[in-house]
């Protein structure tokens, strides 16, 4: 049985865990209905009596909670708790510039360490590591949340922040005896092309593990950062609505993402129909926060596509969990009608690592009225020009693999060593340039 920060609950028996969420529950919605406007007008419209609220089950009549409302009720209108109990506050950005404000009390920050403490214990930390969280600190939720979690557990924080990738390698290499790093898989990867080009081994550091999340990546990816940077690497999940890092994360079994139950309850849901979907199917993630005081929500749709996987760990934690995410319903792309998701395109390039480097881009253009799908994607800095004809098979090869996942065709253009922009925060994996017309 792998180490667990906190025993008690993490491996709480199933039954037990539903009573405590069951309790959660109908102590909230009444709360809900009083404090905040947006919900008692939601209640009131369904016709849902918020004192009636049994059980769990109950919990799917109710509409979701959607981004918009959460917009509509900028900076403050969906707070569940007075503005002087408010701590801190998070916001998050969205790509249309509209911003949803999340506001934690005391209580909220010691939740959140604490989840984020169990989610460091799982992969491997300890009070003698260091931690080097290179995720952005400020209104994104990565670099405190990780901040707050390692101090919680007793592991000394590098808070380097995002930035300035030489003074990171320089971090790494001198004030590290042994720990982890804390950033996107994204910038992982790009920490490692860095370190090289500066003739540092990562993988002889005394670097153990790494967290990794905010982004959708996958087991190819995971290899290629495990093999890179000497490390293992863990997935963890969150978004600042709900919290922030550690509404889920992975342990050493690296076989699914433990939600934090007794925080958070969890549902996955058809994304055409809204409807619960079995345990093992695929749908959208939504969480409503069980804890959460500051800024509590009901049936928060994700969007995010996952599903529970079934069965149970083999670290003796009971609480469920989710597959790694595999994008966003609302990220899908549609060309020529046809569901594309950037992660699938990843899968199938990170097979070519011995020819291909991790890094890609997927780019939509509108041509004569047609959807044009473009991937780009680097070439190797160690590929073998020997041979003229390697460059060209490479191509086949790569078309024929993508071509077998995706039913529409894609122009492939092979381009060269680092010319993809790079970022440290999130990797931009698409760009859209369709106009509507
Ligand atoms: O990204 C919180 C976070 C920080 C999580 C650091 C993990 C580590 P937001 O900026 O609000 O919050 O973005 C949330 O990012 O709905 C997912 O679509 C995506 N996302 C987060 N973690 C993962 C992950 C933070 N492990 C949105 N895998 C979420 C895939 C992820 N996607």
């Amino acid at each position: 049985m792998s180490h667990q920060y906190n025993p008690s609950v993490e491996s709480m028996p199933a039954a037990q865990l539903q009573a405590l969420q069951q309790d959660q529950l109908r102590q909230l919605v009444p709360h809900l209905y009083q404090a905040v406007p947006v919900y008692k007008h939601k209640f009131d419209q369904a016709g849902i009596d918020p004192f009636a609220l049994q059980s769990l089950a109950d919990l799917a009549q109710l509409p979701f909670t959607t981004k918009d409302d959460l917009r509509a009720a900028y900076p403050y209108a969906m707070f569940s708790a007075p503005t002087r109990d408010i701590v801190r506050v998070h916001a998050s950005s969205g790509t249309t510039g509209s911003i949803s404000v999340v506001g934690y009390t005391t209580k909220d920050i010691a939740n959140w360490a604490e989840c984020v403490a169990r989610a460091i214990v799982a992969a491997g930390g300890t009070a003698d590591d260091f931690l080097h969280v290179a995720y952005g600190y400020g209104l994104f939720t990565g670099g405190l949340g990780l901040h707050y979690g390692a101090e919680l557990m007793g592991a000394c924080v590098i808070p380097i922040s995002g930035g300035n990738t030489k003074r990171q390698i320089q971090f790494l290499r001198d004030l590290m005896s042994t720990g982890g790093l804390a950033c996107t898989p994204s910038y992982a990867l790009l920490l490692a092309e860095e370190a090289a080009a500066q003739g540092v081994d990562l993988a002889a550091l005394p670097l153990r593990f790494g967290i990794f999340g905010a982004e959708p990546w996958s087991e190819n990816m995971r290899s290629q950062i495990e093999a890179q940077l000497g490390i293992d690497a863990y997935d963890i999940y969150g978004l600042s609505e709900i919290m922030g890092p550690g509404v889920a994360f992975e342990c050493q079994a690296k076989d699914g993402l433990h939600i934090n139950e007794d925080q958070f309850y969890v549902e996955v849901v058809d994304r055409e129909t809204g409807e619960c979907v079995q345990d093992g199917q695929y749908g959208e993630l939504v969480f409503t926060t069980l804890a959460k005081q500051g800024s509590a929500l009901l049936r928060y749709n994700t969007h995010d596509i996952s599903r529970i996987v079934p069965g149970v760990c083999s670290c003796g934690r009971t609480h469920k969990r989710i597959e790694r995410i595999t994008g966003r319903s609302d990220d899908m792309i549609i060309v020529r009608g046809v569901n594309v998701y950037p992660s699938q395109i990843e899968q199938v390039l990170l097979g070519f690592t011995d020819r291909l480097a991790p890094q890609y881009q997927v780019v939509l253009t509108r041509e004569a009225a047609m959807d044009a799908m473009e991937v780009r994607v680097e070439l190797s800095p160690n590929f073998d020009f020997d041979e003229i004809s390697a460059l060209e098979r490479l191509s086949i090869e790569v078309r024929t693999a993508i071509a077998s996942v995706l039913s529409v065709s894609v122009k492939l253009s092979i381009v060269e060593p680092y010319s993809i922009a790079r970022t440290e925060g999130k990797a931009v994996r698409l760009v859209d340039r369709r106009t509507a017309e």
